[in-house]
């Protein structure tokens, strides 16, 4: 039985690799917190099968992750753990660069060091090409202009490293923005989605963006998982960019998502400074051509139906948590 390793297990990515990874016969190793006990929600209903086994620890502590991955002996380690949220990233810069850069380099080095065999799939970021015009592709220039882009720079630079220099297999998947219904609620389509399905129910009545101009690239979180697994199938380790190819910008997002539950978008959003971007990214289009070639992947879903899928599933499950960017007048 192959022995997969993944670290970031309880988030949206590391939920669906689960699945897709339990599905295709893997046994699952999952890096988690300690704090994440209480967060085991995406991957509960895969909490009963002997297959999938939790191990204590942080990307951002300094004990070794030789130990574990001695333990695991896996065959594919999935980095999928960070400090993933930008706007975080510009009050917290050196809490994201310990996990996202200093936690990913002593994986990328246990990994190598102990585990010869071993592939490895790094989660890089559209954010390193943020200063850059689109499309950008696998050779755009990267200028990154957050500190969770340079967080993922670096380490996006320390796999081709060690793929050239050490014939490790490292794959670097230079992911553009992926949502669906298990999205963290703080990333603007989770919160557009939620906060239709709260005012279509009479729950609120209007919710608070920023940017609503920017442009981004919206893909589903499961096909993008997809490609990670085809990436460490491949015959030789590379680096792609995972995007849909398309450009939508976030009030697009919104009069789709309002437009599904039969709602008027202009009616129930409100700008509010305070989710201005301190440096916004440009314009971030993926060019997924050499995923297309050299994998045989394609996103499926775009912006539209990502919109109205997202808003159906918090339909089906709409509560409504006290959260003052989403309320009544
Ligand atoms: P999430 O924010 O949903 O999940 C992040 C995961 O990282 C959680 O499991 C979290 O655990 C874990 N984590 C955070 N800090 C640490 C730490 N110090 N040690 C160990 N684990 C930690 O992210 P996504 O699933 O959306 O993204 C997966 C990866 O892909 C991330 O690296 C992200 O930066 C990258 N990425 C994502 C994109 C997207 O659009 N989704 C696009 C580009 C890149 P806990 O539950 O304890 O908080
Ligand atoms: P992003 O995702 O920062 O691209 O990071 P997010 O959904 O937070 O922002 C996308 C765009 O929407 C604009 N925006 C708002 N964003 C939030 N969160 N809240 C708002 O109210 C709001 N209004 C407008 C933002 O300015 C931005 O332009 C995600 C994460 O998954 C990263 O880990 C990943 O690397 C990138 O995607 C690619």
């Amino acid at each position: 039985m192959r022995r997969a390793l993944i670290t970031g297990i309880t988030g949206q990515d590391g939920s669906y690799l689960t699945d897709l990874l339990l599905d295709k016969g893997y046994e699952v190793h999952g890096l988690i917190r300690s704090s994440s006990e209480s967060n085991l929600r995406r991957i509960q209903h895969r909490l009963d099968d002997p297959r999938l086994q939790l191990h204590t620890g942080d990307l951002s502590g300094d004990a070794p992750l030789d130990d574990l991955v001695r333990l695991v002996a896996p065959d594919e380690v999935y980095n999928l753990g960070a400090q993933s949220n930008i706007q975080t990233s510009f009050k917290h810069p050196d809490a994201t660069a310990t996990t996202n850069t200093a936690g990913a380099l002593r994986l990328l080095e246990a990994v190598g060091s102990t585990m010869r065999n071993c592939r490895l799939f790094q989660a890089s970021s559209s954010e390193m090409f943020a200063a850059t015009e689109p499309p950008q592709s696998e050779t755009t220039d990267m200028q990154p202009r957050s500190p969770y882009g340079v967080s993922k720079l670096q380490v996006h630079r320390a796999v081709g490293d060690h793929r050239e220099r050490h014939g490790m297999f490292a794959v670097s998947g230079i992911l553009f923005n992926h949502e669906s219904p298990r999205r963290g609620t703080e990333f603007v389509t989770r919160k557009i989605t939620r906060a239709v399905a709260a005012i279509k129910t009479g729950l609120a009545d209007h919710v608070e963006l920023g940017n609503l101009a920017a442009v981004r690239d919206w893909g589903y979180a499961p096909e993008y998982v997809e490609a990670m697994w085809r990436s460490l199938q491949a015959d030789q380790p590379d680096d792609y960019v995972l995007a849909t190819g398309e450009g939508h910008t976030v009030q697009g997002f919104c009069e789709a998502a309002f437009a599904h539950a039969g709602l008027n978008w202009t009616e129930h959003v409100r700008h509010n400074s305070e989710f201005d971007r301190p440096t916004e990214a440009r314009a971030l289009i993926g060019d997924p051509s050499k995923a297309e070639r050299l994998l045989g992947w394609r996103a499926l879903t775009h912006a539209p139906g990502l919109a109205r899928l997202m808003v159906d599933a918090d339909l089906a499950t709409v509560t409504f948590e006290h959260d003052p960017s989403v309320s009544r007048c």
